[in-house]
């Protein structure tokens, strides 16, 4: 499949998506939502890839929400499983195999938010600006963005935010938890590929293992999750990347993790 909405970009260990629909603000329709799907099983399968970065091409927008214009034409219906399938590809990024960084170089409103908020973490420009404006337009968030923000600043931070549809700048992003690292635009890639390039050195089985507990850890009760993680950190340490990074240590020098699978 050849991709006309995002671009996807292979620089192994890191692999970047850029939604890209610069004239309408990288707005999220239908076919980019088929091809972001398309490109995570890729993403997911290629075994070189540690790292995803998701970006928005041009400089004014990482995604500035659902495509309204494609939006105001459906039915209820049509809205519901639009809204679903958003709701599944973002999924996707949060059960993938490898850790997820949105690199927000400018507006993340509405859909881009919460495209954001599927990520595992954020590094923002100092222009962004985040917010979930939908009740705007007489409308709420539908691609998760009521769960996942309530769950990262708080209930009642995210209901102001979804009550007032006011955005907020990157600052109190930070304020907030929703962002990690605020950047100066022209160096938010190279601060996002550093990290992304670090982490890309650590063991991709437990990378996985860490990204699969924290996930689900989060949908449960403590003594549940503490139970999650007890069990992964046993599978863990079977693999071959956790007798690796051991050797090494004892050996005094840096592990070789190469991510294979028993
Ligand atoms: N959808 C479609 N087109 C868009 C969108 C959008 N979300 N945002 C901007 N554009 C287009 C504009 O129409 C304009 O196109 P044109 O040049 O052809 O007129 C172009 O992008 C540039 O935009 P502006 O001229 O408006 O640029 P400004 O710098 O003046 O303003 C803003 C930038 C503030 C970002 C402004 O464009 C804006 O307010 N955009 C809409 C933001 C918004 O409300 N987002 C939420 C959308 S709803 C949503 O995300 C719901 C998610 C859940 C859906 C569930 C499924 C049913």
């Amino acid at each position: 499949m050849s991709f006309e909405n995002i671009i996807l970009e292979v620089t192994a260990p890191v692999a970047t998506i850029f939604f890209n629909r610069p004239k309408a603000l990288n707005a999220l329709n239908n076919a980019l939502f088929d091809e972001l799907d398309t490109a995570l099983d890729q993403i997911a399968a290629n075994k070189e890839i540690r790292v995803l970065v998701l970006t928005g091409a041009g400089d004014k927008a990482f995604v500035a929400g659902a495509d309204i214009a494609e939006l105001s034409k459906m039915s209820p219906l049509q809205g519901k499983f639009f809204s679903r399938k958003g709701q599944n590809v973002f999924a996707k990024i949060e059960a993938l195999p490898i850790p997820a960084i949105a690199a927000v170089n400018g507006f993340a409103l509405g859909g881009g938010a919460e495209a954001a908020l599927a990520c595992d973490f954020i590094y923002a420009s100092e222009k962004a600006l985040f917010g979930l404006p939908e009740i705007t337009l007489g409308l709420i968030p539908g691609f998760g963005g009521t769960q996942r923000l309530a769950r990262l600043v708080g209930v009642n931070r995210a209901k102001e935010m979804i009550f007032t549809g006011k955005p907020i700048k990157a600052q109190e992003a930070l304020e907030y938890g929703i962002v990690n690292k605020i950047c100066a635009p022209e160096t938010l890639m190279e601060e996002v590929l550093k990290t992304a390039n670090l982490i890309a050195t650590r063991g991709k089985v437990a990378l996985r293992s860490a990204k699969e507990v924290i996930q689900s850890g989060l949908n449960t009760d403590l003594e549940t999750g503490c139970k999650i993680e007890n069990d992964v950190f046993g599978l863990t340490m079977s693999s071959e990347d956790a007798t690796e990074g051991t050797r090494a240590f004892l050996e005094k020098r840096k592990p070789v993790f190469k991510g294979d699978l028993y």
